[in-house]
C-alpha cells in the first residue's frame, strides 16, 4: 500500500537530516541508502521513534511511494548522481517527480532535466545550503528544472525550509539548471565572505596585533551592526574556542583551506559570460596560495617583504577594517547579482533577483541581515543596472570609501595580503569610471592582430584599422 509522501535515497548527513525535518513537518518519509548498514543504523539511531519507513532495495521504496511519486536524492555530485538516476527511472512512471538535491553542476541539471523530460518523469535541480544544521532545522532552498513539478514539491519544500518573517527561504527559480545555478552563485558569494573575514582577521591579528580574545570581541561587536551575519557570528564563536592546553585553539588549526568545487565554477562561469566578478576569483585563488602551504614556509625564509610603514591608533583601525570589510562585501554581492543577471539574458531564465536575496535571508550560509538591504533595493528599483547605483548602496559606498582605501593602502604598507579588499577596490574604481585604459589594449589588438577598434568621435560600431608600425590609419571597416 503506497504510505509515504517522499522518498529519500542517500543517507549521509544531508539526507539525514532532511528526512528528520521532513517528518516533524508531518510528512512521511521513506528512505534507501546504498549502503544498507547506513539505513538501519539510521532507524535505530537519529530516526528511532519517528515515522520514518527504511527500505534495502530501491523497488521495495518505489513500491510504497503515494503517486505521482516524489524522490528526492541526496548523493555524491557527479557520476553518482547519474548512475542513481540510471536505477530509479525504470521503477518510474511518468508525472512522477525526481528531485536532487545536492550540489549539482547546473549543466549536469540541464542535461537531465531534458533527458527525463522525454520520459514525462518532471526532473529537479534544487541547491540546499545550510548544511546539515539547515538541513535539519530549516535549510535555504532554491529548487530549478521542469516547471510542472513545482506544484507537487511546493508544499514540501516550503514546509520544511527556513522562515524569515513567515516567509520560507524557498522558491521556484526558474527552468533547467537555474536552481543549481542560483545555489552555485550563492557559493561563490560564501566563497567571498569568507575570504573577506578572513582578511579582516589577518589586518587585526597581523596588522594591529591583537590577541584572539581582542579579535574575538571585535568580531562580536561587528555582529551587532551592519555586518551582523552567520558567518561573523560563527567567526565570533570560533575564535572563543580553547584547545586542552587554554589556548585559542584558531591558531593550532594550519592555514591550508581546502575547496570543493563550486567557488571555481562560479569563477569560470562568470570568465566564460564575460561577468567581472574578479572577487570571488580572488576568493578561489587565495584558497589555492593556502594549500601551497610548504613551498609557503620555504619562500619565508627567503623572500624579502621591502620596507613596511605602520603607524595608527587600534581603535581607528578597527573601524577602518569595518568599513573596508562592508563596503567590499557590498562590491561582492554586486557582482553576484551581475552574474545572475547575466544568466538570466544568457540562458532565457526570469530569474526575480529580489526574491532569490529573500531566499538567502534564512537557513543558508550567507544570511545576513545585509540581504534585507539587498531585497529593499530591489523592491526600490526592480531592475537596476547594478546594485552599485542603487540608492542605498551608493550612499553606503560613499560613507565608507575613505577608510576602505586607508585600510588597503595601510595593508599594502604593511605588507598583508589582502587580496579579496583590494580587487572590490578595483572593481569599484574601474566600475565608477566612464573612462578606463581598454583603449591602449584595444589598439595593441590591433596593431598585431588587426582586430580594430571603435573611435570616441564616431558612431559605435564602426570598425576602424589603423597600421599602427607605419602610423598608418586606415578607413571604416565595418
Ligand atoms: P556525500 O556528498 O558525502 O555523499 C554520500 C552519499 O552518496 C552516501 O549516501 C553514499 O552512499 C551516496 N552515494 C555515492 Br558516494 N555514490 C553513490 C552511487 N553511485 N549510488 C547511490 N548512492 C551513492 O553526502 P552529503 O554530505 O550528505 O551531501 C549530499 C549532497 O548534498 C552532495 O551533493 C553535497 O555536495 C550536497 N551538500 C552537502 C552539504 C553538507 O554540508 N554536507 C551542504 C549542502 C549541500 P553510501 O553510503 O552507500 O556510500
Amino acid at each position: 500500500m503506497p504510505d509515504a509522501d517522499i522518498g529519500v535515497v542517500g543517507l549521509a548527513v544531508m539526507g539525514q537530516s532532511l528526512a528528520l525535518n521532513m517528518n516533524d513537518h508531518g510528512f512521511r518519509v521513506a528512505v534507501f541508502n546504498r549502503t544498507t548498514a547506513k539505513v538501519d543504523a539510521f532507524l535505530a539511531g537519529p530516526a528511532a521513534g519517528t515515522r520514518i519507513v527504511g527500505h534495502h532495495a530501491l523497488p521495495h521504496l518505489v513500491a510504497t511511494l503515494a503517486r505521482p511519486r516524489r524522490i528526492l536524492m541526496m548523493v555524491r555530485a557527479g557520476s553518482a548522481v547519474d548512475d542513481l538516476i540510471g536505477e530509479i527511472t525504470p521503477l518510474l512512471d511518468a508525472g512522477d517527480c525526481l528531485i536532487d538535491g545536492g550540489n549539482s553542476h547546473f549543466r549536469d541539471t540541464e542535461r537531465r532535466t531534458r533527458a527525463l523530460a522525454a520520459r514525462g518523469i518532471h526532473y529537479v535541480g534544487a541547491g540546499i545550503s545550510g548544511g546539515e544544521d539547515g538541513a535539519r532545522h530549516g535549510p535555504s532552498i532554491m529548487p530549478g528544472g521542469d516547471p510542472l513539478a513545482w506544484p507537487l514539491i511546493r508544499e514540501l519544500f516550503q514546509g520544511i525550509a527556513a522562515r524569515v518573517d513567515g516567509v520560507p527561504c524557498c522558491d521556484w527559480i526558474g527552468e533547467g539548471g537555474a536552481g543549481h545555478y542560483v545555489k552555485m552563485v550563492h557559493n561563490g558569494i560564501e566563497y567571498g565572505d569568507m575570504q573577506l573575514i578572513a582578511e579582516a582577521y589577518l589586518l587585526l591579528r597581523a596588522g594591529l596585533g591583537l590577541t584572539v580574545d581582542e579579535v574575538q570581541a571585535v568580531f562580536a561587536d561587528w555582529d551587532k551592526g551592519v555586518l551582523s551575519s552567520y558567518l561573523i557570528e560563527i567567526t565570533a564563536q570560533i575564535l572563543a574556542v580553547r584547545d586542552d592546553d587554554g589556548a585559542p585553539l584558531i591558531d593550532k588549526v594550519l592555514d591550508r583551506a581546502d575547496q570543493k568545487g563550486t567557488g571555481s565554477w562560479t569563477a569560470i562561469e562568470a570568465l566564460e559570460l564575460g561577468v567581472p566578478a574578479p572577487l570571488i576569483g580572488e576568493a578561489v585563488f587565495a584558497r589555492s596560495l593556502s594549500a601551497m602551504k610548504d613551498e609557503r614556509i620555504r619562500a619565508s625564509t627567503c623572500l624579502p617583504a621591502g620596507p613596511l610603514t605602520f603607524g595608527i591608533e587600534p581603535q581607528r583601525f578597527i573601524e577602518r577594517i569595518h568599513d573596508a570589510l562592508y563596503a567590499a562585501k557590498i562590491c561582492s554581492y554586486a557582482q553576484g547579482f551581475l552574474l545572475l543577471r547575466e544568466a538570466a539574458n544568457n540562458y532565457g531564465w526570469q530569474l526575480d533577483l529580489g526574491g532569490i536575496a529573500l531566499m538567502w535571508r534564512g537557513g543558508c550560509i550567507i544570511r545576513s541581515r545585509f540581504l534585507d538591504d539587498i531585497k529593499a533595493a530591489y523592491d526600490e528599483t526592480p531592475e537596476p543596472e547594478s546594485l552599485l547605483q542603487q540608492e542605498f548602496f551608493r550612499d553606503e559606498l560613499a560613507r565608507t570609501l575613505p577608510r576602505w582605501r586607508k585600510t588597503v593602502a595601510m595593508a599594502v604598507g604593511l605588507g598583508l595580503p589582502v587580496p579579496a579588499l583590494t580587487s572590490a577596490l578595483a572593481f569599484y574604481d574601474g566600475y565608477r569610471r566612464a573612462d578606463l585604459s581598454a583603449n591602449l589594449i584595444q589598439a595593441q589588438r590591433d596593431h598585431f592582430g588587426a582586430h580594430t577598434y571603435e573611435r570616441t568621435d564616431r558612431p559605435r560600431g564602426e570598425a576602424f584599422h589603423t597600421d599602427w608600425g607605419r602610423g598608418r590609419q586606415g578607413g571604416d571597416l565595418g
